[in-house]
């Protein structure tokens, strides 16, 4: 397992200034993460891609508010604002990403009953994406996760990554994070905890 991996995590316009999630400065770490697309070997990318009526959209459950939250069979769910609803605008990669050089793209949260924050697992923390798999197969033992958001998709594909076990960094200087009620410092915790490498 000698091969390494970028993986760009959902940098996407409804994430970035004027998007319908947007994450406070999502747009700066375009050129940090473009330089090191052109350094690594195999470049990945995540793009959330949510069907209209997704569970995760607090417009689909009556009386509640975007950053609330309700109980799903698979756990407690964050309510979003509508967001990255496949085909459209707010769900392209950032106009000025260079994504041409990805070898794979992974979709996820595209099944309207349940989330997926993170590459290799939808929120029941059980079905796969089938990333860990391709990664494995092609001999990538490796990772790197960079993008959108800190504490949101970025934090729990590492945490899945270093249980799958994958050796993972995240480069902080090319995340951004929504921080909602601390879960930002939360999810450092977390992943310095599980032996994320943080830098
Ligand atoms: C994300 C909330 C909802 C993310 C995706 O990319 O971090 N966060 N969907
Ligand atoms: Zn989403």
């Amino acid at each position: 397992m000698s091969e390494e991996a970028l993986i760009v995590i959902d940098v996407q316009n409804d994430f970035c200034p004027g998007g319908n999630l947007a994450v406070a400065e999502g747009d700066k770490i375009v050129p940090l993460i473009n330089e090191m697309v052109g350094r690594f070997d195999h470049v990945i990318l995540t793009q959330d891609w949510h069907p209209a009526d997704h569970s995760s959209f607090a417009s689909k459950h009556p009386g509640k508010q975007p950053f609330e939250t309700v109980e799903m069979p698979y756990g407690t769910q964050t309510l979003w604002p509508d967001h990255c609803i496949q085909g459209s605008g707010g769900a392209a990669f950032h106009p000025a990403l260079k994504w041409t050089k990805a070898e794979l793209v992974v979709r996820k949260g595209f099944r309207a009953g349940i989330d997926s924050y993170s590459a290799f697992h939808e929120n029941d923390r059980t079905t796969p994406t089938g990333l860990a798999g391709y990664l494995k197969e092609r001999g990538i033992g490796k990772i790197t996760l960079v993008g959108l958001a800190t504490d949101f998709c970025v934090a729990y594909s590492a945490l899945d990554a270093v249980k799958l076990g994958f050796d993972t960094t995240v480069r902080l200087d090319a995340c951004r994070a929504i921080d909602l009620g601390g879960s930002l410092e939360t999810m450092l915790g977390k992943m310095r905890e599980a032996g994320v490498k943080l830098a």
